[in-house]
């Protein structure tokens, strides 16, 4: 943010801005990639912890001298004490075999599950004695970090006698680095592993990641890119993946790694890399030995085949059974597992085909293989059928599977919902998803259930995040960290509420004041519903640019190709039909109980409904709505939910670390201006699709807004927005490259009643370039701006539509009469034409 932005944002004067912002880029700099300023900040601890601070390990291993340090570190910290006398008493790490050796005749647990803790506070011949046991040195660390995390959130340690275990094995983040730095899907700088083509010289951002990964007991990670894999396995690459593994282990993080089915051809030079051909089973054999001889607990492999331009067995008419199983055989002798995708399908569908459907791909290609899959075969499946979408029904393949281990894969990084740039906590939608009972075989199946291994008796199971973590501080946003930390909680014990997990990470991340803990908490709870709201409705999946950025609207982008991201909305109305009778079929995927209920439009749940129907927009909801009504009033609904998140953070002004205040409370303002834009484009696309008007008036009418292709411009030219929706009333203007003027102006008069107005500025700051803006009245320059976010795209469209709204220089408005006049002034960028939307006069009270 430029330094006259920060004044004009904040109603502060210059030299005041430009030490604020001394202070952010000092601030950045100290904080970045620290986990310390994730949760892991030991600040926020009530302070009278009795946990005594005289930390000693029961054995030598490496996890257990991580866990005594970290207790160290955080005790310390958190009670302000030093390691004092033993008279205090002690605390201990080790395994259950070492406690009971080393505390003869103490009462200890016959057992614990694997990677379990116990965490017990006793007297040992009268001091006072805290034990940290785990089943292994593993549950040893994750018992520390469990100690700590109670310290932090003030639990009562009066009776502290606990025993806990995960509740799947594979807990595993997937990251989507490329071998030359960029993270794909990642919206936070470049990759922590990979720059240049190899492994990084410095990896203590991997080793930093991993005491973040093992303090919410995750054991895996997966550090490069499903896509184009096969340079991972060149000989050069394996050495840097082992400086990897070694950077992690000392946290319990085990590495995996992503490989191309098609390896043995791209990577050895075998003419064919058919599963069941003798040579390219023998290469893989001998590829995973190298692997294992450098990387003796690597975890396993990840495969994306046949999909999205990916390589796999189909190539050769083999199934996915087949080419999990020649990785699964060379692994398994190593313990290692493989985990292969359901996200298998065809990106060249027929729209005009009304059988076609995406959604079908993942059942129809899996369910007749099951019990086909070696035995350390993972099955992973994304939580819905399509793809991470912010409103989708569960995937049918969790109850297709049942002589299959199965894992779920969620997103952290916010592909589909607003790239970190919205505050989306996602762990209410997981929570949906994880507790979603699938009835198969006429009983319940919880997803939960299933991936823990539970429902079908599988010795296998787990969850899997695609993270995509950068350097540029993890995930970007301080608040979207909470999702990385539910994610963690989720898999390692996923009957944990989305509440108690906002409240835990907000305690040992921001503060532990309770008004604090509860607006956080209450901010975090609404923002899925929210984003939701503004961005769709009734289950069409993404109204985003689907081949492109994933971030701004454009509601075409899903129809007429083959990516099969359809809604089919026309003038009569909108939404698949995925019935049995009518459709593709797709709701005959599930078990009998639920195929009924989606099979009518009757008993569809309304928020899935146009997942499932192709409803007229005149239906009748059961509020007595019609769709194109609920339509309207959602948006609407969502833009005020949107700036009431900032409003609820407003109030924690002066109760929390004030950079932390200023940089989301800038976030929440460009959302809120972000959801205007959202609202706009989809309320006005199909109010003039279905022409049936809004009965609130609103669609297409907009009280005190002033539309630049109306003004008087000086340099500016009339554009045309792509996609139309994108700008309001689908035009715009932008400095026009042949004129001479270095600058260009919009000017309005203003004919409404005199009074203070709030005044926004609706307009497109274009990735790599740097426009600038003035905002004046009457010839007098009132506040200016630069154009200078990150935003996706190189056009003015919804990716980079952005508001910027003058309060005044009081911050109690601008004065405004009639015949006043309003002028903006763009100066463009070589790249950046400084393109302008609106104004928008609101009043200031
Ligand atoms: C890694 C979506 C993303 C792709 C991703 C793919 C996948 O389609 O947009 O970037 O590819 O999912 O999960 O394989």
């Amino acid at each position: 943010m430029s330094k006259k932005q920060l004044a004009a944002r904040w109603g502060i004067d210059f030299m005041t801005a430009f030490l604020l912002a001394a202070a952010f880029a000092a601030g950045t700099m100290a904080h970045a990639q620290t986990e310390d300023q994730a949760w892991l900040r030991y600040a926020g601890g009530p302070g009278r912890s009795t946990v005594p601070v005289s930390i000693r390990a029961l054995g030598s291993s490496e996890m257990e001298h991580s866990a005594v340090q970290e207790l160290q570190r955080g005790i310390a910290a958190m009670t302000g004490a030093q390691p004092a006398n033993s008279g205090q008493g002690e605390t201990v790490v080790g395994t259950l075999d070492e406690v009971r050796a080393a505390f003869p005749g103490l009462q200890v647990p016959a057992h614990l599950a694997a990677h379990g803790f116990w965490l017990k506070r006793t007297v040992w011949h009268g001091r006072p004695l805290v034990i940290v046991a785990g089943s292994n040195e593993h549950g040893a660390l994750f018992g520390a970090f469990d100690l700590l995390r109670r310290v932090a959130t003030g639990a009562d340690f009066s009776h502290l006698d606990a025993i806990e275990s995960p509740a799947m094995p594979i807990r595993w983040v997937d990251e989507w680095d490329n071998a030359d730095g960029v993270v794909t899907r990642g919206y936070d700088g470049r990759s922590i592993f990979f720059e240049g083509g190899k492994v990084r010289d410095d990896l203590s951002e991997a080793t930093a990641y991993a005491r973040l990964l093992a303090s919410v007991g995750i054991n895996g990670c997966n550090v490069n890119n499903v896509n184009d894999a096969a340079p991972f396995l060149e000989p050069g690459m394996i050495k840097g993946l082992a400086r990897i593994a070694d950077a992690m282990r000392p946290w319990g993080v085990r590495l995996a790694i992503s490989v191309d089915i098609a390896s043995p051809q791209k990577v050895g030079g075998l003419k064919t890399f058919d599963p069941l051909d003798p040579d390219v089973k023998a290469w893989w054999t001998a590829k995973v030995n190298e692997i294992y001889q450098q990387i003796p607990d690597l975890a396993g492999v990840t495969v994306k085949a046949d999909s999205e331009g990916q390589p796999g067995p189909a190539s050769y008419g083999r199934s996915p059974a087949d080419a999990a199983n020649v990785l699964a055989n060379a692994l398994a002798p190593h313990g290692g597992v493989v985990l292969y995708r359901a996200f298998v399908y065809n990106n060249h569908l027929d729209y005009s085909d009304m059988k076609a459907d995406r959604a079908r791909a993942a059942y129809d290609i899996f369910h007749p293989l099951d019990g086909q899959f070696a035995p350390n075969v993972i099955v992973q499946i994304k939580y819905g059928p399509i793809d991470f979408q912010a409103e989708e029904p569960v995937s049918p393949l969790f109850a297709g599977l049942h002589k299959t281990n199965e894992a779920v894969e969620l997103q952290i990084t916010q592909e589909y919902l607003g790239q970190q740039r919205h505050l989306v906590y996602l762990a209410p939608l997981w929570k949906e998803k994880l507790d979603f009972d699938l009835h198969a075989e006429s009983r319940s199946t919880l997803v939960k259930e299933i991936i823990e291994g539970k429902s079908f008796n599988r010795p296998l199971g787990g969850m899997i995040g695609v993270s995509c973590v950068g350097r540029d501080n993890w995930l970007g946003a301080p608040l979207a960290m909470a999702n990385l930390y539910a994610f963690g909680r989720l898999a390692w014990n996923p009957n944990l509420s989305a509440e108690q997990i906002a409240a835990e990470w907000t305690k040992q991340t921001i503060s532990t004041d309770p008004q604090v803990v509860a607006t956080v908490d209450k901010m975090l709870m609404q923002s899925w519903p929210t984003y939701v709201h503004y961005t769709g409705f009734l289950g069409t999946q993404t109204l985003t640019d689907i081949t492109g950025s994933h971030y701004g609207p454009n509601i075409e982008a899903s129809e007429r190709n083959g990516w099969g991201q359809w809604h089919r909305d026309d003038a009569k109305g909108i939404g698949m039909d995925r019935s049995v009778a009518t459709g593709t079929g797709y709701s005959g995927q599930y078990p009998p109980a639920l195929a009924k209920i989606y099979e009518s439009i009757a008993t569809t749940p309304e928020d899935e409904l146009l997942f499932f129907h192709h409803m007229p927009w005149t239906y009748k909801l059961h509020s007595g709505k019609t769709v194109i009504q609920y339509v309207y009033d959602i948006h609407y609904q969502g833009t005020e939910e949107a700036a009431q998140l900032g409003n609820e953070w407003a109030t924690l002004k002066g109760k929390i670390d004030p950079q932390l205040f200023e940089d989301e409370r800038a976030r929440l303002e460009y959302q809120a201006g972000h959801a205007i834009m959202w609202r706009d484009a989809i309320v006005q696309y199909f109010f003039k699709e279905s022409g049936i008007p809004d009965t609130l008036g609103r669609a297409g009418h907009y009280p005190g807004r002033l539309e630049a292709e109306d003004a008087h411009l000086s340099g500016y030219k009339v554009i045309d927005v792509a996609p139309w929706e994108d700008a309001s009333g689908g035009k715009a203007v932008a400095c026009d490259p042949s004129s001479a003027q270095k600058t260009c102006t919009a000017e309005w008069t203003y004919n409404g009643h005199a009074g203070r107005f709030n005044v926004a500025v609706q307009y497109f700051d274009l990735q790599g370039a740097v426009a600038h803006f003035t905002l004046g009245t009457n010839g007098t320059e009132i506040v200016s701006w630069a154009a200078n976010d990150k935003f996706p795209s190189h056009a003015p469209n919804g990716d980079n539509s952005t508001r910027f709204t003058a309060h005044g220089p009081d911050g109690r408005g601008i004065e405004l009469k009639p015949g006043d006049t309003l002028r903006v002034e763009g100066a463009p960028d070589a790249s950046d034409p400084a393109a302008l939307d609106y104004i928008e006069i609101d009043p200031a009270e």
